[in-house]
C-alpha cells in the first residue's frame, strides 16, 4: 500500500495521531503537499460520506474521520504555499448559517490566504448580518460563502442577495462553493464567481482582482 493510500485509510479510521505521523513522513520522503492533501486527505472524506450516505457510518464516526483530517490539513499548510508574498487583498470567508460543516471553508481559506490574501474566517453557522459587517471595512475585496447542505442553500441565496443589496456592492466580488451549489445556481441567486475546489477556488480569486 503506498504512503497516500495508508494516509487515506487512517483519516477513514479516524486515527488523528497516525494520520499527522503519516503526512509528515510522506513530506519527508518527497510526495507532492498537494497529493497528500487531494489523493489522501480529501478524497478519504469522499469515501466517510458514501458510507454514511449508506448507514455503513454514522456521525460520531463522521466526527472522527473530519478531525483526523483537520490533524492531517495542518501538517500539510505549511507547505502550500505558492510564494506570493504580497498581499493581494483581504476576503472574508464563511459557510452559512445552520450549516457547521467547515473542513472544505478551511481548505478554501488556507488555499486562497497561500495565494496571498489576508483571510477573515467568521466560522460556520454564519448569518447574513455576519457578513454584511463584514464588507463594511474598505478594504475587503472578496466575500466567500459555503454551503453544505441541500437544506443550507436557501440560506446561501438569502445571504447572496443581501450582499448584492448593499451600497459599497462593487467593492467585493462574491465566490459561492460546497458540495451541493452548481455554477447554475451561483448564477440564479446572483454570485460572481462559482468554484468547484479549494485550488480552483484560490485561482478564481487571484484572477478576480487582477
Ligand atoms: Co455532514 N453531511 N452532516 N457532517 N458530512 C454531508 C455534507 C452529506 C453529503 C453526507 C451524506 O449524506 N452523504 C450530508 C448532506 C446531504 C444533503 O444535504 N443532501 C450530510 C448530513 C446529512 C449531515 C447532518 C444533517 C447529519 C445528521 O446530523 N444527521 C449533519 C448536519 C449538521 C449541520 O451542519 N447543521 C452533519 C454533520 C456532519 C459532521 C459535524 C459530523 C461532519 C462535519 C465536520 C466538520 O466539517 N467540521 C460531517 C461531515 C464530515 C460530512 C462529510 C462526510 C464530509 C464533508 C467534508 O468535509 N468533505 C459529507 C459527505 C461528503 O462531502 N462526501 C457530509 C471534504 C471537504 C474537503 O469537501 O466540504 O465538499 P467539501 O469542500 C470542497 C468543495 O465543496 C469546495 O472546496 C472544498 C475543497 O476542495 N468548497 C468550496 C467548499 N466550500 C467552498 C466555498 C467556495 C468554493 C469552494 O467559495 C467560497
Amino acid at each position: 500500500m503506498s504512503k497516500i493510500q495508508e494516509i487515506a485509510q487512517a483519516v477513514e479510521a479516524g486515527k488523528a495521531k497516525i494520520v499527522t505521523g503519516l503526512v509528515q513522513e510522506a513530506l519527508d520522503e518527497g510526495f507532492a503537499p498537494m497529493d497528500i492533501l487531494n489523493q489522501g486527505l480529501i478524497d478519504a472524506m469522499g469515501v466517510i460520506g458514501e458510507k454514511f450516505k449508506n448507514n455503513e457510518i454514522f456521525v460520531p464516526e463522521m466526527l472522527v474521520a473530519a478531525r483526523a483530517m483537520k490533524k492531517g490539513v495542518e501538517v500539510v499548510k505549511p507547505h502550500l504555499g505558492d510564494g506570493s508574498a504580497a498581499v493581494k487583498g483581504k476576503l472574508i470567508i464563511g459557510t452559512v448559517q445552520g450549516d457547521l460543516h467547515d473542513i472544505g471553508k478551511n481548505l478554501v481559506s488556507m488555499m486562497i490566504e497561500s495565494a496571498g490574501f489576508e483571510v477573515i474566517d467568521l466560522g460556520v453557522d454564519v448569518p447574513k448580518e455576519k457578513f454584511i459587517e463584514g464588507v463594511s471595512d474598505p478594504d475587503v475585496v472578496l466575500v466567500g460563502c459555503s454551503a453544505l447542505l441541500t437544506t443550507t442553500m436557501p440560506a446561501l441565496r438569502e445571504t447572496v442577495e443581501a450582499l448584492n443589496q448593499l451600497p459599497n456592492r462593487s467593492q467585493f466580488k462574491i465566490m459561492v462553493g460546497g458540495a451541493p451549489v452548481t455554477q447554475e445556481f451561483a448564477d440564479e441567486i446572483g454570485a460572481d464567481i462559482y468554484t468547484e475546489d479549494a485550488a480552483a477556488a484560490a485561482e478564481a480569486a487571484k484572477a478576480a482582482v487582477a
